[in-house]
């Protein structure tokens, strides 16, 4: 481990990269202004470590708020917040329920904002590679810090006029742990306060673990300063026009201005586990993926960890709090959206999920597809643009059949009554459940576990309506790395994107680098090192759909056929068979027992079209040469090279 790391390290400084260890600018992108003698006699600084406290005081004496509160993240705290939000109308309580909320947002701010969202570096290329001449760069965005700090100047100045700022410790990760990393979220919106309560371990704890010269400076506003200038939503404060997400690996700062909203506002989450955290895993030889981490036990008792990679609103939460179908499995959650992974010093790659709640889609969540999720959001659970029954329960796409329509509903938007045929959408499709990870019944008993848990396989996965078969195993590490580059799926409504285009998506990551996906790349490829024990690659597809437009495959708890064939190719068992694209199952090895009724058209999920891959083979390699230019590391281009070859030879 020890030797992987300095190589990994070396070969960061060699390619130029910013994030030299030993160099600290702290705090570099939030200015230093004139002191204001009330913000430095505050009650809120004393309690505070002093770099915290003087990261606290610049924001202040930049955004001008009228109070200060350090939050001590105890429920009392929470109550009271939740009742001044529910006096204000930020938040409605939902009186079906113990202790639920609904949050309803300006209908400009329902999503991430990946356009506006910038990695900042000294060096572009340290951020994104460079693309070949006249190729537009899409993966990632680059800022320099001489900008980011013109935008920090011109719209954090008094941003948070007439509201007060809420300092947020928290730690990703078990408290105390090894692994574990924490950051200083400051923000404005009471909101976001209650969901950083949910999604990470948060408040007074964190303080006495905190480590003065490694932590993760986050500054969030609404920008919205009191008295209002602008048109928002009354209840919900945000400013689109001027949003910005902006992550700085160098000085390990968020700056995160003009959206209230999930993945913009809650910075523990994609902005700190997977961009800052991107970063620093390439610095420190270890990996930080949009993942879920579950594991499986098999009839005969025996278990594994898998780890998956699928695009936002493409099935980890579902797939990490599967009812298995089959009788004698077992799956256990781990983590529903990201893990940190690191091989140990046996060589075992070993995950944890940084996270403490789940943020999870509600449409097409149900009784029927997902019991787990709905026992877990019964309680404690933040809303956020799903509808509303009169009884004070919820309501979304997906819930027709549990729901009783003698009540009236209120939509997303706040029509009330909402009707199905004249009122389009109940809940927003990107509308959201925030719900604590340990009221999820199927927790897994290891998932605190600082060592993590060892990872057996890890799984890539989409929405590809056509021609990529249900399952398929690469035939090697290199191949597997190649499978995850190559990914590609179909748009959801988790980001701006408003058509179902099939957009490329490698490794499920392409929002979420945190440095140059080339020497991502290298990186992966850097994990193929004698003595480590390797999980094996696969790709998976729920989302085929036959001619008549209609999903092939049944999905949800029936994946588990495909986790059983998986298991079992873990167990080195002879069910698989050579095609062009990868290893597939032989025929009559996925278990179909107790769905014959279902009419699974087996031989059409399975069905790898010569003309689809040969054109997929070229899109890929047209997207990743254009890309990736000279970034693009000779391995992969030869794994193209021999995708290609085979897929040519095809009958
Ligand atoms: P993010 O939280 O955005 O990262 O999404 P996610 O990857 O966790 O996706 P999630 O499990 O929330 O699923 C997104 C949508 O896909 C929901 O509407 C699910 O009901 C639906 N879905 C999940 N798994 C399946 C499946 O196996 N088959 C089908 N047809 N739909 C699925
Ligand atoms: C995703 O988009 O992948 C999410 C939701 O998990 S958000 O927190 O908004 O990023
Ligand atoms: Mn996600």
């Amino acid at each position: 481990m020890l030797c992987a790391h300095r190589a990994v390290t070396s070969r960061a400084v060699a390619s130029g990269l910013v994030l030299r260890q030993g160099v600290r600018c702290l705090g570099s992108m939030i200015p230093t202004l004139q002191r204001d003698a009330d913000i430095a006699a505050s009650r809120a600084l004393a309690q505070l470590p002093p770099k915290v406290a003087s990261f606290v005081e610049r924001s202040a004496i930049l955004c001008k708020p009228k109070a200060i509160h350090v939050c001590d993240g105890s429920e009392a705290e929470m109550k009271k917040f939740k009742a001044e939000m529910c006096r204000t109308g930020m938040l409605e309580k939902l009186d079906k329920y113990h202790e639920c909320y609904l949050a309803r947002t300006d209908p400009n701010d329902v999503a991430r904002v990946e356009k506006k969202t910038f990695v900042v570096t000294e060096k572009k290329t340290d951020a994104v590679p460079e693309p070949q001449p006249g190729v537009e760069g899409m993966l990632g965005n680059w800022m320099s810090k001489e900008k980011l700090l013109e935008i920090v100047r011109d719209r954090f100045l008094g941003c948070m006029a007439g509201r007060t700022m809420y300092v947020i410790p928290f730690s990703m990760g078990p408290i105390g742990s090894p692994i574990s990393k924490i950051g200083i979220q400051l923000t404005d919106s009471p909101y976001v306060v209650a969901s950083m309560k949910i999604m990470t371990r948060m408040g007074g704890a964190v303080l006495g673990t905190l480590d003065e010269e490694d932590f993760v400076r986050c500054l969030h506003s609404v920008g919205c300063p009191l008295p209002s200038m602008h048109h928002y939503r009354e209840t919900w404060p945000c400013n689109p026009d001027q949003t910005i997400i902006a992550q700085v690996p160098d000085s390990k700062e968020i700056i995160s201005f003009g959206s209230g909203y999930g993945g913009n506002s809650l910075l523990g989450k994609k902005c700190f586990a997977l961009r800052i955290g991107s970063a620093l895993a390439y610095q420190e030889g270890w990996l930080a993926e949009h993942m879920l981490i579950l594991g499986i036990t098999n009839p005969a008792g025996v278990k594994r960890y898998i780890a998956a990679a699928f695009p936002s609103a493409c099935g980890k939460t579902n797939l990490a709090m599967m009812t298995p179908s089959l009788p004698g499995y077992k799956v256990e959650c781990v983590g529903d959206d990201i893990a940190w992974m690191k091989f140990d010093d046996e060589g075992v790659l070993r995950a944890i999920n940084p996270e403490n709640g789940f943020f999870g889609v509600a449409p097409g969540t149900s009784t029927k597809t997902n019991p787990v999720a709905m026992k877990t959001i019964a309680s404690n659970t933040l809303f956020t643009n799903v509808a509303k029954t009169d009884d004070g329960g919820v309501f979304w796409e997906g819930l027709e059949e549990e729901t009783d329509f003698s009540y009236d509903i209120t939509s997303w938007r706040n029509v009330h009554p909402w009707r199905k045929e004249t009122g389009g959408l109940a809940a927003h499709p990107n509308s959201r459940f925030c719900t604590p990870a340990s009221q999820c019944p199927t927790m897994d008993p290891s998932w605190e576990d600082p060592r993590g848990v060892p990872i057996s396989a890890i799984l890539f996965g989409s929405r590809r309506p056509e021609g990529v078969p249900m399952v398929y195993e690469s035939l090697d590490w290199k191949h597997g790395v190649m499978i995850g580059a190559a990914m590609r799926s179909e748009a959801t409504a988790a980001a701006e994107y408003s058509k179902k285009e099939i957009m490329h998506d490698p490794f499920a990551m392409r929002p979420f680098f945190g440095y140059n996906f080339g020497l991502y790349l290298k990186h992966w490829l850097s994990m193929d090192e004698p003595n480590r024990k390797l999980p094996k690659i696969f790709h998976v597809n729920w989302f085929r759909k036959g001619s008549d437009g209609k999903f092939l495959w049944p999905g949800f708890g029936q994946n588990i056929r495909v986790l059983d064939w998986i298991f079992r190719r873990l167990d080195g068992k002879d069910i698989a068979m050579n095609s062009p694209i990868g290893l597939l199952p032989k025929p009559g090895t996925i278990d179909l027992v107790g769905i014959a009724h279902l009419n699974i058209k087996i031989d059409e999920l399975f069905h790898i079209p010569k003309d689809f891959w040969q054109k997929e083979v070229r899109d890929v390699k047209c997207y990743l040469e254009g890309q990736l230019g000279n970034d693009l590391p000779e391995e992969i281009r030869n794994e193209l090279e021999k995708l290609q070859q085979r897929v040519e030879n095809m009958q």
